[in-house]
Formats: C-alpha cells, sequence, structure tokens
C-alpha cells in the first residue's frame, strides 16, 4: 500500500491524499460506505458503483466469520469475489462489534470469549485467530484487534484496556507475518488507537501506535456517545502525533458535520452506518440539513428529494412519493433513502477533497457545517 499526501490545507489540518492498493485508488479524504454482511444494506453493487461511487467499502470480521463462514468465503476466492466488488475493501476486526455484545462477552488477556447474536453459540477471538480470519476474508485493508472502551470509562480501566491494546497490537503483528495471504494480492495491518478521553493515555497510545510504522493508522474508542467537542480534542491530540505521511482512520463516525470537523483536524478516512441505518428510518442527510421523510409535512410536497440530484433517485422521484413509500413500508423507501444518503455522504467528501486542493476548505467547512445543522 501507498499513500501520497497531495496537499496540506494552510488555514486547518486538513489533508487531501491518495492511498494506492492492489485493488485500485482510494482518493482521501474518503467515506466508506458500511458493508457488514458483504452487503451495503439495500443498495446494489452496480448502484453502489455507479452512483454512489466509493473507492472502498467495510466489511466486518465478527458478522462474516459468524455468517457465512470463513470456509465459504475461500471457496468463492476471497470476499471481493464472494459480493462480485472488485474495488478496495477494509475489514473491522471485531473488536467493536464484540464490545457492543456487553453482556454476552468475556475479555482477557488472551482475547475475548463471547455468544453469538445468531444462535447464541459461543467463540474465541484472538489477535491471532482474528489475523488468520482477515486472511481468510481478504479484504486490502484489515484492522488489529482491539478493545474499544466505552463512555464514560474509569481511567484506570481505559489504561489497562489501552495496554492490553498495545500488546495485542504487537501479537496481531507477529502473526500475520506468520500467517501467509491466500489471494493474489496484498493486504496491510492498520493498528488503533485507544485511550478513552484521556488526553494523556491519548498521546501515549498515539506514540505507541506511530512506534510500530504501520503503513496506516486508525482512531477507536470515539463516537461512543460522549460530547462532540470531546471526540475533536482526542482526534486532535492524537493527529498531531501520528505520522502525517500516512493515512489516519477515524472508526464509526459519523454525522456529516462530525466528518467536516474531524477532516479540518486532520483525518482522512471514515465508516459509519449512520447514512444507511438513518435511511432505513426515514432520515435523509441533504446539504442544506436533515429531513425527517416520515413527516406529514412532506404530504404533498411534489418536489425533488434533492434538487441537488447527486444520485439518480434524487430528481426520479418526489418527496411526497417517498414519504408514501414509507408509510405504506415499502421496501423500495429504505432503497431510495440509502442511495440517497450515501450518495450524500460521498458527495460531500470528495466536495471537502476538492476544497482542499482550491484552498479553501476551511471557509467552505464552516458554510458547511451551519447549513447542514438545520433540521428541514
Ligand atoms: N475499534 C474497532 N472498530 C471500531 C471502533 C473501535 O474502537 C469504533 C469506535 N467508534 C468503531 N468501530 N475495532
Amino acid at each position: 500500500m501507498q499513500f501520497d499526501l497531495k496537499l496540506k490545507d494552510p488555514k486547518s489540518k486538513a489533508r487531501a491524499g491518495v492511498i494506492t492498493t492492489d485493488h485500485g485508488t482510494i482518493e482521501t479524504p474518503i467515506f466508506m460506505p458500511v458493508g457488514t454482511v458483504a452487503s451495503v444494506k439495500g443498495v446494489h453493487q452496480s448502484e453502489l458503483k455507479d452512483e454512489i461511487n466509493p473507492d472502498i467499502i467495510l466489511g466486518n470480521t465478527y458478522h462474516l466469520y459468524l455468517r457465512p463462514k470463513t470456509d465459504i468465503l475461500e471457496q468463492a476466492g476471497g470476499l471481493h469475489k464472494f459480493m462480485n466488488w472488485d474495488r478496495n475493501i477494509l475489514t473491522d476486526s471485531g473488536g467493536y462489534q464484540v464490545y457492543s455484545l456487553s453482556g454476552r462477552r468475556k475479555i482477557n488477556e488472551e482475547g475475548v470469549k463471547f455468544k453469538s447474536h445468531i444462535d447464541g453459540s459461543t467463540h474465541f477471538f484472538t489477535p491471532e485467530n482474528v489475523m488468520e480470519i482477515q486472511r481468510s476474508i481478504g479484504a486490502d485493508i484489515i484492522m488489529a484487534f482491539d478493545e474499544c472502551t466505552p463512555y464514560p470509562c474509569d481511567y484506570n480501566y481505559a489504561k489497562n484496556s489501552m495496554h492490553m491494546t498495545h500488546r495485542w497490537l504487537k501479537r496481531c503483528i507477529n502473526h500475520l507475518e506468520k500467517t501467509p495471504l491466500k489471494y493474489d494480492y496484498n493486504q496491510t495491518l492498520f493498528p488503533i488507537v485507544q485511550g478513552s478521553t484521556y488526553t494523556d493515555l491519548r498521546k501515549q497510545s498515539a506514540e505507541f501506535i506511530a512506534s510500530v510504522e504501520a503503513e496506516g493508522n486508525a482512531i477507536g474508542g470515539l463516537s461512543v456517545g460522549e460530547p462532540a467537542e470531546e471526540m475533536y480534542a482526542m482526534t486532535d491530540v492524537v493527529c498531531s502525533i501520528l505520522p502525517e505521511d500516512k493515512p489516519r482512520y477515524l472508526m464509526g463516525v459519523g454525522t456529516p458535520i462530525n466528518i467536516l470537523e474531524n477532516i479540518a483536524l486532520g483525518v482522512d478516512m471514515f465508516d459509519c452506518v449512520m447514512p444507511t441505518r438513518n435511511a432505513r428510518n426515514g432520515m435523509l442527510f441533504t446539504a442544506h440539513g436533515t429531513i425527517n421523510i416520515k413527516n406529514k409535512k412532506w404530504e404533498n410536497d411534489f418536489s425533488a428529494i434533492d434538487e441537488m440530484g447527486i444520485t439518480f433517485v434524487d430528481t426520479l422521484y418526489s418527496k411526497a412519493y417517498l414519504r408514501h413509500l414509507f408509510a405504506s413500508k415499502e421496501l423500495l423507501g429504505k432503497q431510495i433513502a440509502s442511495i440517497h444518503n450515501l450518495g450524500f455522504y460521498l458527495w460531500l467528501v470528495r466536495e471537502a477533497r476538492k476544497h482542499i486542493l482550491e484552498g479553501d476548505f476551511a471557509v467552505w467547512k464552516d458554510k458547511m457545517v451551519k447549513q447542514m445543522s438545520k433540521r428541514l
């Protein structure tokens, strides 16, 4: 993997770059649509490619390991072939998904014992077997096994957990070296900074992560319920320590506003279920604010879903029609809203990149944050 930093914004810490892997280039800043179980929910691969056009999508080790299971993915020739997606894929390690299981898991130094959300069966994830599973899935970028601490988190818990995440990282690196590639392209491991909302721990973690000299670095443990200002403060501290010439990925973030604010702090990569999950609940993101399409006020509004027309659904259908689909619980409503929201998120990061390259990112960002704060 290679990262070329093209330009740094002089008025903020935003950057524009290009990541190159065996599955092509990724222009940064980038938003990665989430395809947890080998599907970006409600969106065809053709729509994803032609309309939304991300250079990379995300999959989840935890989910894919439980279903369809790694042997099926291996038989298919890896996740790319299984789901017919020939661009980049990143897989999360399961550190976060297992953490979300709270009542159904037990963490110790060796790893995490958890119960499947599908059939209640017991499984054990370790840094070692998570590397092997990610070799079988075959994503281009794979994540270290970490513990994502909850918010709020007691200082001592956060400190001990951070050190365990660091020890787990060493185990991931050692084991990955011994585990051969399964397919004919490379994979790159990203380590993850933790440290909850404590500045000293975040600094310590960022320094440790930087010291392993990975090809890209991630920031975890944020957007777990803390106020946005605390998240920004932590991102800022961590980005000031992580190497400038490597991409930085902020995991599980966030709203369109969170994304712009974190781009301004030096983050290059994002993922979040928000555009698709909120779409399925009838919430649309636009450049002028958010829309609850289920609201009665849209009942006889026959204007386009979004005049900007970023994707085909935006001008093909009216707000009144989309509201009707939600009122009637039609599947098509969720599909339309998902395409719209993902199209908007990808538009947003591409515009951010354009403004970084044109030199007016900071001004544009402030204008967009103001506009997008509205509820329509
Ligand atoms: N760790 C991992 N995945 C994640 C997170 C984390 O801390 C987060 C936190 N927002 C989202 N996804 N492995």
